[in-house]
């Protein structure tokens, strides 16, 4: 792997204050590029969340902060308003309708200047070469911001959400301005080829610009576009499925859960998740099979998410009246309820004892970059020996690689139904055969492959 040094400028500085002090916060991306980022010279450019007291480094995590202060104003605007309200929608297919707002739109510019200033400013000792490595949506004018301060900078940008239609794109009144600043970068990357399709074409259809495969020139710059999935440390999850704290916590979990064959599902509270979509297909199976009311549990783990999004707050209520519901018709007498509602974050060993105790995974996102958590079943499962199904959403960018998982559409409620019922169904020795098929893919393409062929590309094309 290519030993360039990296400076990583993403919207969340990747620690968290707890209360043993300041430490590595989790979350995909933070797992993802933690032993990267350790492994050679580079610095981490996020905010820093409100705190004014963020260390240059903390115990856990031997990487350079490099914290970027913004006014509770900015917050709203830039990030709860144009990032959360106006982008994300409008990627993930408006599966919510998304908000415009000019206001929203300034203050994003102002922030993603802010974000360029702080990292033009950062100096590596030994690394004037550094690349600059932009994450994610909320920084998509930066790399065109970095381009202008520092011109023979090597950029390059991943986009951890889908990249939706150019006639989806087209609506966003400030859309050329957005590719602009993209295409400041050397490499823009996807995680799947289609979200790269959709963007070069959304770049031909709305700039001035020259296509040629999988390249964009305007102005003289020429960008290079790429697909690769992102993945997670397959090997930690392994070593960590089959470790005593989770043999414990599983132990604990399935004499809790005896007699009863469990469903789950484990996401951020987000309305892309279809987490509501999966708890209607859950009641009409328990509907149309009364003989499961008392066999199977359903555990839904959601961590708490974007709480300031109006929409946010409204969707919990709604999963919380769902659930109430749910437990309300079909609580039998003298047994247990069917839906076990966890509305908060679960340390990472516990986390992984719900993958291994689940029958039955149910992952069924409207809409989803890639979606971590389908990986870590898998491979948590495989590694315990169990003999779980996945139930995967085909909206999701995961469903190209765990394609033996039980494929659904979440907007067909009957359908996903179906495809429960059909899980429950399968016999033991096949889903242990999907189960391994689909782990040893994870593990060949894991979060090392993903980085490696990333900083390749970016070697490949800066020569
Ligand atoms: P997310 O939308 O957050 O990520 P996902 O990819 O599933 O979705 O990552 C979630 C991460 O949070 C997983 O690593 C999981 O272990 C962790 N997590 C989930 N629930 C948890 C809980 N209750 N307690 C503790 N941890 C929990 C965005 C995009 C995705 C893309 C990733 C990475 O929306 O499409 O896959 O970035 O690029």
């Amino acid at each position: 792997m290519s030993d360039r040094a990296i400076v990583t400028i993403s919207n969340r500085l990747p620690v968290a204050k707890t209360s043993s002090g300041w430490r590595a916060s989790a979350g995909g991306l933070v797992t993802a590029l933690k032993p990267v980022m350790e492994s050679r010279p580079g610095a981490w450019v996020g905010w820093d969340g409100g705190a004014e007291d963020v260390p240059a480094k903390v115990p856990d995590l031997s990487v350079r902060l490099r914290p970027v202060s913004l006014s509770r104003a900015e917050v709203n605007a830039f990030y709860h308003g144009f990032s959360n309200r106006s982008i994300w929608p409008l990627f993930h297919d408006l599966v919510q309708p998304a908000t415009f707002d000019r206001a929203w739109w300034e203050n994003y510019r102002v922030v993603n200047e802010r974000f360029a200033g702080e990292t033009a400013r950062l100096r590596l000792r030994g690394a004037p070469d550094a690349l600059l490595w932009v994450q994610d949506y909320h920084l998509m004018l930066l790399p065109q911001m970095l381009r202008r301060r520092r011109p023979d900078a090597p950029i390059a940008f991943f986009l951890h959400i889908p990249w939706p239609a150019p006639e989806l794109f087209s609506r966003l009144p400030w859309r050329e301005e957005i590719l602009r600043g993209l295409l400041g970068a050397d490499v823009v990357s996807f995680h799947t080829d289609r979200y790269r399709k959709n963007f070069v074409r959304t770049c031909g259809r709305l700039l001035d610009c020259e296509v040629s495969g999988r390249t964009i020139t305007m102005d003289g710059h020429t960008v290079s576009t790429s697909a690769c999935p992102i993945s997670i440390d397959a090997k930690a999850f392994e070593r960590l499925a089959t470790s005593d704290e989770v043999e414990n916590e599983l132990a604990r979990l399935r004499k809790q859960f005896s007699g009863r064959r469990v469903l789950a599902g484990v996401d951020r509270l987000d309305y892309t998740k279809g987490i509501l979509e999966r708890l209607e297909a859950l009641e009409q199976l328990l509907e149309r099979r009364p003989d499961l009311r008392t066999k199977l549990t359903f555990v839904q783990i959601a961590v708490p998410s974007r709480g300031a999004v109006r929409e946010y707050r409204e969707l919990r209520t709604q999963i919380e009246q769902v659930i109430g519901r749910i437990n309300g018709r079909f609580t039998e007498p003298g047994h247990d309820v069917p839906v076990y509602y966890l509305h908060r974050g679960v340390p990472l060993p516990r986390l992984i004892a719900y993958y291994r105790l689940a029958d039955v995974f149910l992952v069924t996102p409207l809409k989803d970059g890639l979606n971590l958590v389908s990986k870590e079943y898998v491979v948590s499962q495989a590694a315990g020996g169990d003999a779980g199904a996945l139930v995967l959403s085909e909206f999701t960018g995961a469903a190209l690689e765990l394609e033996r998982a039980i494929l659904c559409n979440p907007f067909d409620i009957d359908g996903v139904s179906n495809a429960i019922e059909r899980a429950l169904e399968m016999s033991a020795d096949e889903r242990r055969e999907r189960l391994a098929d689909m782990a040893k893919r994870v593990r060949r393409n894991d979060v090392f492959r993903w980085l490696d062929r990333q900083l390749r590309e970016v070697d490949r094309v800066l020569g």
